[in-house]
Formats: structure tokens, sequence, C-alpha cells
């Protein structure tokens, strides 16, 4: 396949995982029409609302913008974060990208590491009329990441559309092929299309692809829910351990607990030391051991 300067948009009923990484592979992000069911998506509506509502408007005109809502946290606040993120069409393919296995020699041994994914941001992003374009960028940014040294994809994100987005209302500005640059080229505007699709809709795309929020010269706001799957080698760039109100966590699944960090994986990333053991980081929140502050 050879990459396309526009966005494709593939039908998420009846489109395979391997189908959506073919398409990430070769243009750096993929619509998928129809992600959620409509009754999620509008228990998802009812639940956001009033929290977009009391979420002011960010202060940065640099990248957060100053008539832009941002939310995050969003795992301790909205119901259906676990069924979004383990959609077989998104979990899948972020397995798919992220878990390249490598090689590694331990004194005589040469064994294969799976690496392990993580939650590493939630937030729902609600631009509103008047808001300039965001500035271009590269996501995996946060990880000082390297292209194309790296060989790995650090990040696989998601959109949802929880109205629809057009061109008008800031649509996600993304370039196709971008994901393939290496770091002496900068992006440009021009080069940027518009992520046009309907509320239930959802783009992804991985830490690699420059994109941005567009500006909206509309009249009504542009409301998008974002997360992303990160290796759990790097740090959480919002910080989910803090993030998640502490009685919210038993409602969760072990799966999702050990996404959102509750668990030490291949390498011990995350260990806690108790009793002269390293212990897996889960075996606390199962013994009820952890008492932490959050920001809620
Ligand atoms: O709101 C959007 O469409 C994209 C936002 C974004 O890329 C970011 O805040 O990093
Ligand atoms: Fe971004």
């Amino acid at each position: 396949m050879t990459t396309t300067t526009s966005l494709t948009t593939l039908p998420a009923a009846t489109t395979s995982v391997d189908e959506v990484v073919d398409v990430i592979r070769r243009d750096g992000g993929v619509i998928l029409e129809g992600f959620l069911e409509p009754s999620v998506l509008a228990e998802l509506r009812r639940q956001l609302e009033p929290i977009l509502d009391e979420t002011r408007y960010g202060e940065d005109a640099y990248f957060a913008g100053t008539k832009t809502r941002r939310a995050g946290g969003l795992f301790g606040r909205l119901d259906m974060m676990p069924e979004i993120a383990l959609h077989p069409l998104y979990y899948g393919a972020a397995k798919k990208i992220l878990q390249k296995p490598l090689w590694v020699w331990v004194g005589d041994d040469r064994i294969e590491m799976v690496p392990d994914i993580q939650v590493g941001v939630t937030q729902a992003i609600q631009i509103h009329p008047g808001q300039g374009d965001q500035r271009l960028h590269r996501d995996d940014t946060s990880f000082l990441w390297r292209h194309p040294d790296y060989g790995r994809e650090g990040r696989v994100q998601i959109m949802v559309a929880v109205t629809d987005f057009t061109a008008e209302n800031g649509g996600t500005l993304v370039i196709p092929g971008s994901h393939l640059w290496d770091d002496e080229r900068g992006p440009r505007r021009e080069e940027a299309v518009s992520t046009v699709m309907p509320a239930g809709s959802a783009l992804i795309w991985i830490g690699s692809t420059y994109h941005g929020g567009g500006d909206n010269s509309s009249e009504a706001s542009r409301t998008g829910l974002t997360m992303a799957f990160d290796l759990a080698c790097l740090r959480q760039e919002e910080n989910q351990y803090l993030s998640i109100p502490r009685d919210k966590l038993p409602g969760l699944s072990e799966e999702v607990q050990r996404l959102l960090g509750w668990g030490s994986g291949v390498n011990l990333m995350g260990y806690v030391e108790r009793d002269g053991q390293m212990v897996d980081a889960h075996t606390l929140l199962e013994d009820g051991a952890v008492d932490l502050p959050t920001v809620r």
C-alpha cells in the first residue's frame, strides 16, 4: 500500500484488527465509522455534559487553548471507559502495534520480551467557537521519542467523536503519512487534513503522526473523547494513580486495573518491595493496602 494524502474511513462493524493496523501503518491513522453503539454514545453524552459544563477553559493559548475545555481522570468519571478502551478494534490494534517483541541477553540466555501497555492519558476535549487551531505536534514528544531511530511506536491513541466532527468545527487535523518522517522535517498546516466523522465514530492514530485540534469557526462546540495506550515502560502522561478516586478502583476489572498501571509486567516495572520480595503492584490492590490522595 502506498501512503495516501487523505484519511481512510472503515466501517467498524465489518473491519478486522489487521485491516485497521494495515491502514494505520500506511497512513498514520484511520477513521472507524460506527465505533460506538448509539445507546453507549447517548449515555456517554449524558455523563460527559455536566463534567464539561463545570470545567474551566484552558489558560494556555500556546497549546491547550483558551476556548477549549479539557476534563481528565475519565476512568473515575465515565462508566463506559472500559468499554471504549477494550473495544476489540482499538485494543486489538494498540496491542498489535505496541507489543512488538524484542530480544535481550540475560547472561547466557537470549530471551524474548513482549512489552506491556498501559493507559497514558484520558481527556474529553471540547473546542468552542472561536478557538484557533492547535499547533501540529506528535504526541510521542512527551516521551522525547526519536524518528525513525527507535523503530517502534510508543503510543496508539483514539479520539471518539462525541459530537459530529467537521472541517469547520475543529475536527482533528492530521497529516497522513507524517509518522514516517524523520525529525528534521517539520509539519505545515497546508499538509493537514481535517478528521470528518459523525458522532460515534473514532479516529485512531499513533504517537508519531503529526496532528492537532482544528480551529472552530462554526456556531457550536465540538466534543471528543481521547485516550491513549502507551508502552508501559514509559511514564504516564496523565498520572492515573492520582487521577482516579481510590473507591472507584474495585469497580474496575483486574485487566483494566492493570492497564491503569496497577501491576508490574514482564520486566517488573513498577514493583513494590514487601517483606524482602519485589512484588507485583496489583497485590496491594488485592490486599486493600492502598490509600492514595486524588485530585478530586
Ligand atoms: O482536540 C483534538 O482534536 C486533538 C487534541 C490534541 O491533539 C492534543 O491536545 O494533544
Ligand atoms: Fe495531540
